[in-house]
């Protein structure tokens, strides 16, 4: 069944009487966005239930994908593209008297992540069911997702993102599939006439309230579900102490519970040793692994037979106590013995690392597990003490190999090293970075058990990052005999055969043209801010970091500036720089280097040396719905982390896709474009992994780099003498030089600076060829299929799941 125009008009109108008691002509557009997604929710909801009795009566085996991060964003327009529906949902909007586009926009992001890792999540969970994989994702219902960025005085200030009063429209509460999860208390053993058995006493207790938000895939029947787990307390009130009017310790309990899911942990690839966030970690876990536990009970009445039927993918470490947590369900409350169970559990859990940072490593310290956690703490001093043995029988008892891969060691518990021990299969996310897990990381272990390790490159959902955000280009995709992509993206390959279409060049270049056109105009409602279109739009978009290196971006377009003021002939191509970035609250330095961007950004603007020439312009609140607007309208994608760094990255896929040229380093996923690009059709510049560990190895020394360019010594010093506005900089020069405690340059920037501007002269000149830029941007097009989210999800399927797919 596809719904009319007039059908939806009617199911809309419905929902506005019967949930808001109004007519149309008194709906807000508020009223009216929360219709729509009823109206589409029902919809899903049909597909569901029959996906779930599909999935049970056939037995099917299903895919768990356990993360603490979910970065959805919005989800009406893009149920409504899933579904078919887009079309008379925007004529219904329109016959009802509201403007769909402003109505879409009406919708806040759902903003449950960071970054990269939660953006993968939330395109994987369009790509599987997609492809018809029975699959659930899992995560926390965060009250507040990641913060909104102000800037205020050139500098970052956090708001808190309240994203449910809206949002909430797309959850479904299922509170008879409520679990409860414990905290604390005391563990003893007991012997009696039955064995041995453990009793747990003296814990405290927080329900785990299911809000399901139901997925609809592309063009199938097909619905997957995604879980958010909402903590509430047991005991709204004390009773006892509200009698004795004390009413505000009589809710204390309650609210220390739901502050389990207030608010999501806005670090990126940096691990925060909070016990709030290991609370978080196990409250998730704990409920998710008693939900599928539960489910399969009732199926099948037995668990012997769980790990064929379920396979439970650990997004990075943050959902590893999975682990233990599984092995407590089957020993303590299924009366397994060791061994089956441990078989059990490591037949089923998959793990996926996304970084190599040691900052983002998780080690708990012992203690509060110990004391959080006591039978968790004991499962895994039994899995450690096992793991321990075998090591030490391996490596002959050889602790330079035993210690690094220990998992309980010094007082803390090694989540990583607990993953590779129990998981059967270990991944990267890109060639490189599962390489550097093998070589390095994991070196040893993967030495002992390489059928272990696999590969898996991350990919984007590129129905909403090409076909839904960019449907002009979409619209000359189709013209040009490639409309089968949207099931099957590598049938870009077909619009090579323009590569020489004088037609399709121009027709490429003026698409891009009216994004850009569309773009500024949306920058300009928001924030008053005009851009020059004419000029190159050159985009880095990311989460600040040392490691991506803003920075080294920040340098050179002073070092342009430093040239353009010396001679105003200086001929380069003119650019407008584009950030975006949300740094840590936390993380001192990323925020000072969004404070430079913008002083920088002021003093450019307006010198009128820079007019038409150079712009920088750093937006604010960078976010799922952002970047749909901006990436089609970018033309240079700045992906130029410190090579052996960047896991991978997913926004280099975005702005490939979009006809974006990259200059990068050979990084993460940098690698693999720059495969199927070749050299001619990519600005890559910078040193190579294996070069940076070996400078590193030599000893580093950036001052040598400062005293030998005189370019790059005058920005350092422009660094050190500040902008005009009163901030100082002199901290980052230093940082640069000496270190600040740490290594002087850890990312070496100064290093890779002469390369990087050598790179941007080659950009400048290709863009001044608009028929070679075209071309080159077509040919990106052309190969980014194998960068789509279903490839990603196929290899998964294949390599790890051993799940089929949709054909
Ligand atoms: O795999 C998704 C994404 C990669 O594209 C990025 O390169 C990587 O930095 C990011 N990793 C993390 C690690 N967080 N933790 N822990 O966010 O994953």
């Amino acid at each position: 069944h596809t719904y009319s125009k007039k059908e939806l008009m009617n199911l809309i109108t419905g929902k506005l009487r019967r949930n808001f008691g109004r007519d149309v002509e008194e709906a807000t557009s508020l009223h009216m966005f929360k219709a729509c997604a009823l109206v589409l929710r029902d919809i899903i909801n049909e597909r569901q239930l029959a996906t779930e009795d599909r999935v049970s009566t056939e037995h099917l085996r299903q895919v768990h994908y356990l993360s603490l991060e979910f970065l959805m964003g919005r989800s009406l327009m893009k149920n409504a593209y899933n579904l078919g529906l887009l079309a008379p949902l925007t004529a219904a909007i329109e016959a009802l008297g509201f403007s769909a586009p402003d109505l879409f926009e009406t919708e806040p992001d759902a903003g449950l992540g960071n970054g990269g890792l939660g953006r993968l999540a939330a395109c994987y969970l369009d790509s599987m069911t997609t492809l018809e994989v029975p699959a659930t994702g899992y995560s926390i219902c965060y009250e507040l997702g990641i913060f909104k960025q102000k800037i205020v005085d050139g500098q970052q200030v956090e708001l808190p993102d309240d994203w449910l009063g809206l949002g909430d429209a797309w959850l479904i509460p299922k509170m008879d599939e409520t679990e409860e999860v414990r905290f604390g208390g005391k563990v003893e053993d007991v012997w009696d006439q039955s064995g041995h058995h453990v009793k747990h006493t003296g814990y405290d207790t927080v329900l785990a309230v299911p809000k399901d938000m139901e997925i609809a895939g592309y063009a199938t029947q097909h619905s997957n579900v995604l879980r958010l787990w909402d903590a509430k307390s047991p005991t709204p009130v004390d009773m006892g102490l509200f009698s004795s009017g004390q009413y505000l310790k009589a809710v204390e309990q309650q609210a220390m519970a739901e502050t389990i899911s207030k608010i999501l942990y806005p670090e990126d690839n940096h691990y925060e040793g909070k016990s709030l966030r290991l609370k978080q970690q196990y409250f998730f876990v704990s409920a998710t692994i008693q939900s599928i536990v539960r489910k399969h009970r009732a199926e099948y009445g037995t668990l012997r037979n769980f790990h064929q039927k379920h396979v439970i993918q650990i997004n990075d470490t943050h959902p590893t106590l999975a682990i233990p947590e599984l092995m407590r369900i089957l020993l303590d409350e299924e009366g397994y013995g060791w061994e089956a169970a441990w078989h059990i559990v490591t037949h089923c859990v998959a793990y996926t690392n996304h970084t190599v940072l040691a900052e983002a490593l998780e080690r708990w310290p012992q203690q509060l597990i110990q004391t959080l956690l006591p039978r968790i703490w004991q499962i895994l001093i039994e899995i450690s003490g096992r793991y321990q043995q075998e090591l030490t029988d391996y490596f002959h008892g050889d602790l330079s190999k035993v210690a690094p891969m220990a998992i309980i060691w010094g007082g803390e518990v090694r989540m990583a090293n607990l993953c590779v021990c129990a998981c059967f299969k270990v991944n990267g996310v890109s060639a490189l970075h599962s390489d550097i897990l093998k070589k390095d990381v994991f070196h040893d272990a993967y030495l002992r058990t390489p059928e272990k390790f696999t590969n898996v490159t991350n990919g984007i959902d590129h129905r909403r990052w090409l076909s839904e955000c960019n449907p002009k280009l979409d619209e000359l995709i189709r013209d040009c005999g490639c409309g089968e992509y949207l099931l099957r993206p590598d049938a870009l390959q077909g619009l090579e055969r323009y590569k020489d279409d004088a037609g399709v060049l121009s027709r490429l270049g003026e698409i891009k043209a009216a994004n850009k056109r569309s773009f500024a105009a949306w920058v300009a409602r928001e924030s008053g801010v005009v851009l020059n279109t004419d000029a190159m739009f050159d985009v880095q978009v990311k989460r600040l970091h040392e490691y991506k290196r803003q920075l080294l971006n920040v340098l050179h377009i002073i070092s342009l500036y430093q040239h353009l003021k010396d001679d105003p002939h200086f001929s380069f191509t003119p650019r407008t720089y584009l950030f975006g970035a949300k740094a840590a609250p936390g993380y001192a330095v990323a925020k000072k280097i969004i404070r430079l961007i913008n002083s920088v950004a002021e003093l450019v603007n307006r010198d009128p040396a820079c007019k038409d020439r150079l712009q920088v312009v750093f937006l604010e609140n960078y976010r799922v719905s952002l970047a749909e607007q901006l990436m089609p309208a970018s033309e240079l994608s700045e992906q130029i982390s410190t090579a052996g760094k960047e896991a991978s990255g997913t926004g280099n896929m975005k702005f490939m896709m979009n006809g974006a040229l990259t200059i990068g380093t050979l990084d993460g996923a940098n690698v693999e474009m720059h495969q199927v690009l070749g050299d001619e059709n990519i600005f890559l510049f910078g040193l190579k992994a294996r070069e940076v560990a070996e400078m590193k190895q030599k000893g580093y020394k950036s001052y040598e780099y400062y005293v030998h360019n005189p370019d790059l010594k005058r920005v350092v010093d422009q660094l050190n003498l500040g902008f005009g506005d009163g901030a100082a900089y002199d901290d980052l020069a230093r940082r640069l030089l000496f270190g600040d405690g740490g290594p002087a340059d850890e990312y070496l920037l100064l290093a890779d600076f002469e390369s990087y501007r050598d790179a941007h002269v080659r950009a400048g000149q290709v863009y001044l060829d608009p028929t070679r830029w075209n071309q080159m941007s077509l040919v990106n097009i052309a190969r980014s299929g194998i960068f789509a989210a279903d490839r990603s999800i196929r290899d998964y399927a294949r390599e790890i799941w051993d799940i089929p797919v949709r054909a």
